[in-house]
């Protein structure tokens, strides 16, 4: 069986929120016309507590882009985005819900952040998605969404890992690209370690 798995389509990662993707609403209507190929939909909501500790504004003196160690981890800080129940958390208006299946929510212990949708980033914590596609017996996943070089990435990587034929759909994906060149390079990675780019 085959899965679209659509990571993080929430207004916070649009154009004018806290951490918006270039382009990052272009990608709805995409969506919503793949997305009728697929038999199978998983989604991932990142939703964090409000005291999460990926917030630049949960440590004095801090701003977004420094690095500080959370659960032992090198922990890029970002400003506050997906608070759990906040409107910024919230699937993109227009994306065709409907068609999930099951939605995985990450992101919630505030000692450690979770960019793939698979694991925590220490790798401790599983969100239990493998087993579900396992017990669905499914083969192949397809991802898309939000941010490219980072949830995105880590998800498609884990994918790979876990045995999954992994397809990258990148007409379907945007990144925030903080630096130049981030989302060619996490691109690359992503290709390197066996996915598929589509
Ligand atoms: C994401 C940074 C922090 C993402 C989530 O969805 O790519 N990026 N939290
Ligand atoms: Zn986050």
């Amino acid at each position: 069986m085959q899965t679209l798995l659509i990571v993080d389509v929430q207004n916070d990662f649009m154009e004018g929120g806290p951490l918006a993707t270039k382009g990052g609403s272009e990608i709805i209507p995409i969506i919503n016309e793949i997305i009728k190929e697929f038999d199978h939909v998983v989604a991932t909501q990142d939703w964090h507590p409000a005291n999460h500790g990926s917030f630049a504004t949960n440590h004095e003196g801090k701003t977004p882009g420094d690095v500080i160690q959370l659960a032992g981890l090198d922990q890029i800080l970002w400003p506050p985005h997906c608070v759990q129940e906040t409107p910024g958390a919230k699937f993109v208006k227009g994306l065709n819900t409907h068609k999930f299946d099951k939605v995985f929510k990450k992101g919630m212990d505030p000692e450690i952040d979770s960019y793939s949708a698979f694991y925590d980033n220490g790798h401790k914590k599983s969100t239990g998605l493998t087993n579900y596609l396992r017990e669905r017996d499914v083969s192949t996943v397809s991802v898309c969404g939000v941010a490219t070089e980072v949830c995105v990435k880590f998800t498609v990587l884990d994918a790979v890992s876990e045995g999954f034929e992994t397809r990258l759909i990148s007409k379907a994906c945007r990144g925030v690209e903080m630096n130049p060149g981030d989302i060619e390079s996490a691109i690359n990675a992503m290709k390197k370690a066996g996915a598929k780019i589509m």
